[in-house]
Parts: C-alpha cells; sequence; structure tokens
C-alpha cells in the first residue's frame, strides 16, 4: 500500500463504483456457437459461462453493483444471470441488474458500445455512483478493478483504460495505445492497421482490453456530447476514446494478475479455434488460468448434478478418463476419454473413443462413436457408430472445420432440434 492512502481507500473505491457489463456482442467469429447465444453466455471451462468471469472479478474485486447490457440472443444469458447471480444482498444495496436494450431512450436498438451505456444514463444518475467501471462480457480472465480504480484516482485521471501487451502481429484487432512515462495515453487508435508498438520492444503493442473507469460525470458529459455527433458510431474505441485524448487526463493501466502480482492471464476467445485451445489448455498439469484458485474464486449458477461416474458396461469394459477434465453429472460408461474435457450431464455410452475433444453440456454420445478433436455443442445426440474427426471428407460434408481443423457439430448439423433452455 503506498504512503498516504487511508486503510479503506480500495473498499470506499470500489464501493462508490457501478460496474456495467456490455454483454449484447454476437461474437460472430465463433459461428454456429453464437447462433443461440451472445458470445458471454458461451460455455466454458466445464462448468462456466464466459460472463461468470468479469461477474467473478467484480464480486471479488468488491464491486457489487452490477449492471448486465444485453441486446443480441439474449434469452440463455438472461436466464443464467437470473438463476446463478441472485447471491448478492439486496438489503446491502448489492445487485446484478439485467439492463436489456429496451429503447428507453431511442426508439433503436443498441448502436455501438457507447450507445449501449447512453442509453443507460438516467440509471447511471439514479444509482449515483462516484465511479462508473464499463467491461466487456466477452473476455476470460482474472483481475482485479480495484487495484485499477485506486490506480485512476491516484493518477487523477478522468479515464483509465485496462490494457495489455499484445504481440505486434495481432494488435490491428484492438484499441492501440502509446503513453508517456507516467501511463498518461498520448494517441489512442482503433483497430490501426500499422499499430504502434512498445518504445523498449518493437515486437509488442500496448492494446486496450475495451473496459474503462470513468468518473461518472465525466462519462456523462462524454455520453451527451457522442449522442449529438452525427458523424459519431457511438462506439468508445471507435469514437468516443479517441476524441477525448487530447483535451482530458486519461491513463493507461496494465493489468495483473490479482493474486501473483505477475502478469496476467487474458483470453479473447474469439474464434472457434480460440475457444478450442483455452478450454484444452485447462486440461493441462498447470494451466496459466487456476479455477482451483481460492483466493480467487470463479463463481457461477451451480447445478444440483451428481458426481462425474465412471462405470464398466454390460460387456467388463472399463469406462475411463485420462487426462481430461470431466464435470458433474457426467456418465462414461465401457468407452475411453482422452485428453479432453466434458462439461455437465455428458453421457458416454460403451465402445466409443474421444479424444482431444470439448464435449459441451447434456451432449449423448452412442455407442461405437470415434470422435477426435472437436466440438460437440450442447444437446447434441450423437447416434451409435458415429466418426467425427477421423475423415475430413466426410467431415467437411455436415460439419463446420475450423481454419485449425477443429470440428464443430451443431444439434442443427445432425438435424436435431433441441428442446433445453
Ligand atoms: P471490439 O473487439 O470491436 O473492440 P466490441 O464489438 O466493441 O469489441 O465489443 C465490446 C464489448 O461490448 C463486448 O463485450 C460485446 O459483447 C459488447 N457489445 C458490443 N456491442 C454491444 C451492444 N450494442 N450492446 C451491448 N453490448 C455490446 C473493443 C474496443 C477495442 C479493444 C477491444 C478489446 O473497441 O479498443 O481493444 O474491445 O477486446
Ligand atoms: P445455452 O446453452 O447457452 O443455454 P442453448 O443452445 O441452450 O444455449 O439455447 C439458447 C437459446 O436459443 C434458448 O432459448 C434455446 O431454447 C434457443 N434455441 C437453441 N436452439 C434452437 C433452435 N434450433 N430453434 C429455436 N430455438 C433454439
Amino acid at each position: 500500500m503506498r504512503h498516504g492512502r487511508s486503510p479503506r481507500f480500495v473498499s470506499r473505491l470500489t464501493r462508490d463504483t457501478l460496474a456495467l457489463i456490455m454483454a449484447g456482442g454476437r461474437g460472430s467469429r465463433l459461428k454456429q456457437l453464437t447462433l443461440w447465444r451472445a458470445k458471454p453466455s458461451v460455455p466454458f471451462g466445464g462448468k462456466f459461462r464466459i460472463i461468470d468471469f468479469p461477474l467473478s472479478n467484480c464480486i471479488n474485486s468488491g464491486i457489487r453493483r452490477i449492471g448486465v447490457l444485453t441486446q443480441y440472443k439474449a434469452h440463455s444469458l438472461i436466464v443464467h444471470i437470473q438463476q446463478g447471480w441472485g447471491m448478492l444482498r439486496g438489503e446491502f444495496g448489492e445487485f446484478v441488474e439485467l439492463l436489456p436494450a429496451q429503447q428507453r431512450i431511442e426508439t433503436s436498438w443498441y448502436a455501438g458500445t457507447a450507445d449501449a451505456i447512453y442509453q443507460n444514463i438516467d440509471i447511471i444518475r439514479n444509482h449515483n455512483p462516484e465511479y462508473v467501471l464499463v467491461l466487456a462480457g466477452d473476455h476470460v480472465y482474472k483481475m482485479d478493478y480495484g487495484a485499477m480504480l485506486a490506480f485512476h484516482v491516484e493518477q487523477q485521471a478522468d479515464i483509465t483504460v485496462g490494457c495489455l501487451e499484445v504481440p505486434f502481429e495481432d494488435a490491428s484487432g484492438f484499441g492501440v495505445m502509446d503513453i508517456d512515462e507516467t501511463q498518461r495515453i498520448r494517441h489512442f487508435l482503433e483497430k490501426p492497421e500499422h499499430p504502434p508498438t512498445l518504445p523498449d520492444d518493437p515486437g509488442k503493442s500496448l492494446c486496450s482490453m475495451g473496459i474503462y473507469v470513468f468518473n461518472k460525470d465525466f462519462l456523462i458529459e462524454r455520453l451527451l456530447e457522442d449522442a449529438d455527433d452525427v458523424q459519431s458510431s457511438h462506439d468508445f474505441g471507435k469514437d468516443v476514446i479517441p476524441g477525448l485524448i487530447d483535451n482530458y487526463r486519461a491513463y493507461a493501466y496494465s493489468f495483473r494478475d490479482p493474486v501473483s502480482g505477475n502478469k496476467g492471464y487474458w483470453r479473447d476467445v474469439g474464434t472457434v479455434d480460440a475457444f478450442w485451445e483455452a478450454n484444452m489448455e485447462l486440461i493441462g498439469i498447470t494451466p496459466e488460468l487456476n479455477l482451483y484458485d481460492l483466493d480467487w474464486p470463479i463463481w457461477t449458477y451451480q447445478e444440483q448434478l451428481p458426481p462425474a461416474k465412471f462405470v464398466f458396461d454390460e460387456d467388463g469394459r472399463r469406462g475411463e478418463a485420462i487426462d481430461s477434465m470431466v464435470s458433474g453429472g457426467c456418465i462414461i460408461s465401457g468407452s475411453t476419454v482422452r485428453h479432453s474435457l466434458l462439461f455437465s450431464s455428458v453421457r458416454v455410452e460403451s465402445y466409443s473413443l474421444i479424444e482431444d475433444s470439448l464435449i459441451l453440456p447434456e451432449v449423448g454420445i452412442g455407442q461405437h462413436c470415434k470422435i477426435r478433436h472437436a466440438i460437440i455443442e450442447k444437446g447434441c445426440v450423437i447416434p451409435d457408430h458415429t466418426q467425427i474427426g477421423v475423415n475430413p471428407e466426410e467431415d467437411a460434408k455436415h460439419y463446420y472445420i475450423t481454419p485449425k481443423g477443429v470440428v464443430l457439430v451443431t444439434p442443427e448439423m445432425l438435424g436435431q432440434q433441441i428442446h433445453h433452455v
């Protein structure tokens, strides 16, 4: 703790903060995984959904006034939040509030991200926080927002942008910054073709995580200004942030792991390949994202499920999972699961083999199936003798195949209607 901070410095800041999580984006590069749900609602890590990460970061940071802005295909996200995030105590002024695009101000859906916040300006005014933390609901990471708020206040900033170092080759997908020695932002370029690099490392650029701390009054002024600007697409990264750098105090805050203080884990599981890789990483012995860390737990909706079970089938064949993660409610009978992640309530019948795959919740896999290098979407019923990831030409006729060769299978591709939420 720095000299001069009062003992309750950070907890006062987090208590005076309203977090608004933007969870309306489609995430179209996730292909059929976001056909029926918004990207923040995509299942991750066996029993979580992506939005559980920013929500857990808020709770663990002591920020307990949270709004979730929804738009695209919000149904499963809404159900998840209603079921799983009711643990906050209204009588202590804590809440997770759903803020669907509801044409409160304009007779349109949310345009850009700044418009999504602008359309809830009266809700910000009513809650009257000192600070507004604008978050994306799309990323998997652990972060102590309290440390970012403390930095913001100590720099006497108007706005602070959360940032991370990204390899130069990938930086043009981000907002890229150039900062001075005090971490004040000198330039901010949204998705530049030729991103500037770090002064001491030409291989890396300093990129925006798409998360911002604003002083509340400053945010409201900028949103009103942006709403009047007919040229604006009403997006934070494209319009609002680049437009305020010259005249206001904008700072960059480099995020760290909240427990170790080292360089933190952050993934944008934006493509099907990135989704497969980030989930598969978790199976390793010491993955960078530690889900077992009780110092920074990831909260979620806990379904009441029995433990996973591995049983012999009628022919005496052993059901086993090796080098894998298997969630609650799964039954593996007389078959082998290798280097795979099974989400909740997956059933695998006899004589089947699953390798290098992600099996999302409530999937049934029949007998004599072979599934390799695949993602099986929630609710699929895989008939007996199905082969996936074995013959690329056959797969290409029925399924989506990623640039890196992961086979994505959904109920629609199998000609099945799903009946669950
Ligand atoms: P993008 O990756 O383009 O850039 P964007 O599509 O603006 O991100 O989405 C940001 C967040 O807002 C996501 O969580 C998304 O789900 C949500 N969202 C998008 N449109 C929404 C809407 N209309 N209503 C509600 N929520 C919505 C941004 C920044 C970059 C930064 C990257 C980091 O503009 O500067 O580098 O995020 O990923
Ligand atoms: P999640 O697993 O994120 O809950 P689901 O795939 O179960 O997502 O479905 C998300 C929403 O889309 C639910 O309301 C579900 O009923 C609906 N849905 C999914 N597939 C179909 C379909 N083929 N036709 C109509 N609605 C669907």
